[in-house]
């Protein structure tokens, strides 16, 4: 029966795991998938998560299926959290809101709602680069997917001439993806002088904007200053679509907890807007899951929790910057490493976006058993203390051949 279904290649970013997998070096690292690890290389559950699963456990909850739209209190509190409670679309219940399968999910749920309803356009326009999946997410879901740059290779920034040409040039109304902060794989950033740049841009060619927020408090360590865009925008009376992931800033990976919001002109209109969100998700999954919702909602609810995360999120962001001033100063300064490195000290978030060449991640992973994605990213949460040197002293080698 299926003589004929070719086989496909695997995912650029989660291929590059089975590859290290395989590995049996003891000194081999994996700087491929974006996920955090602590100074001793391992996975890090937050204490706040820990906290709230005993609370959770104590309070023997059920396992009922939940609504549709997920969690009630973890929607409203994600939306806050984004939107910022004295946000006007907040405060005056006109965000639509709905729970959805991580970051990943909230972008699919959103591509197929506005493949049906956005009466403007179909066609999404993602910067070059972009997360991988963002192409398949949205041609899945219906849109046409094109580009705009925003990445320039020679001054290993933004290409923001580039940016505002493209957005300039693309048909009133389109739909535009833009990566709330800490862009993947970059993680080069508008400054907020170029997002309102952005934003005018926006109103005068009434273009649609969809925030992918996969790392708010990733960035810096401030939620709130990591969603200096997207409130922006919605101060300036754009009415946006939101993806949120809690994947990476609450540790919650595998848990899958994520939600897909859309700003509205009223409570009215969000109603109705959120009906046929669901009319979207019930022929999906029916409704989420249930224990991941449970536990990001006890921590925004909690203040102390909510304290405490906040904390932790900062600390997770502080050791990828200390990581990223380690290794500008031990390429840039003991080992002379040809070439300018100080992109790997001003980008931000998880990922830095090297420079290196094909040919040098390849012999990275075939001399020094150290694995990235082919385009040269590293997830910089996979160094810490213990293999930065051998890594820099590899890269030094690898660069000069
Ligand atoms: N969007 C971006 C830019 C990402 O980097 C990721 C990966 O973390 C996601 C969305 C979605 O990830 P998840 O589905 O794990 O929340
Ligand atoms: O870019 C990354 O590494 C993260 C994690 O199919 C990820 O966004 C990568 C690939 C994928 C799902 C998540």
């Amino acid at each position: 029966t299926w003589s004929t279904v070719p086989a496909g290649p695997p995912d650029p970013i989660l291929g590059v795991t089975e590859a290290f997998k395989a590995d049996k070096d003891p000194r081999k690292i994996n700087l491929g998938v974006g996920a955090y690890r602590d100074d001793k290389g391992k996975p890090y559950v937050l204490n706040c998560v820990k906290k709230a699963e005993e609370i959770l456990t104590t309070s023997n909850p059920d396992k009922e299926y939940l609504p549709i739209a997920g969690l009630p209190e973890f929607t409203k509190n994600a939306a806050k959290l984004a939107y910022g409670a004295d946000s006007a679309p907040f405060a005056s219940n006109s965000v639509a809101v709905v729970q959805s399968i991580s970051g990943t999910g909230a972008l699919r749920i959103g591509g197929a709602f506005l493949a049906r309803f956005y009466p403007h356009s179909k066609t999404i326009y993602l910067p070059t680069p972009s997360w991988g999946n963002h192409t398949p997410i949205f041609r899945d879901s219906g849109l046409e997917v094109k580009n705009y740059r925003y990445f320039d290779k020679k001054t290993v920034g933004l290409d923001f001439t580039g940016l505002k040409e493209d957005l300039k040039n693309v048909p009133e109304k389109s739909i535009v993806l833009l990566h709330a902060c800490a862009h993947n794989p970059t993680g080069v950033d508008p400054t907020p002088e170029q997002w309102k740049e952005i934003s005018d841009i926006f109103k005068e060619k009434q273009l649609f904007p969809f925030f992918d927020m996969a790392y708010q408090g990733f960035a810096s360590g401030d939620t709130t200053r990591d969603a200096f865009a997207v409130r922006y925008f919605v101060e300036q009376g754009h009415q946006i679509a939101l993806s949120q992931s809690f994947a990476k800033n609450m540790g919650l990976y595998g848990e899958r907890v994520g939600a897909f919001s859309l700003v509205t002109e009223s409570p009215e209109e969000k109603a109705r807007v959120e009906s046929q969100l669901k009319i979207v998700i019930r022929p999906m999954y029916s409704n989420p899951p249930l224990h991941g919702a449970r536990i990001a909602n006890t921590i925004l609810s909690d203040s102390a929790l909510y304290g405490e995360w906040e904390k932790e999120v900062k600390g997770m962001a502080d050791r990828i910057i200390s990581m990223r001033e380690k290794l500008y100063n031990m390429l840039s300064g003991d080992l002379k490493t040809p070439g300018e490195w100080s992109h790997i000290k001003s980008q931000i978030g998880m990922f830095s976006f090297t420079g290196l060449q094909p040919a040098q991640t390849k012999a990275l992973a075939e001399k020094a058993h150290i694995y990235m994605t082919a385009d040269g990213r590293i997830s910089m949460a996979g160094l810490n203390g213990g293999n930065i040197e051998y890594f820099a002293e590899s890269v030094n080698k690898a660069v000069r051949g």
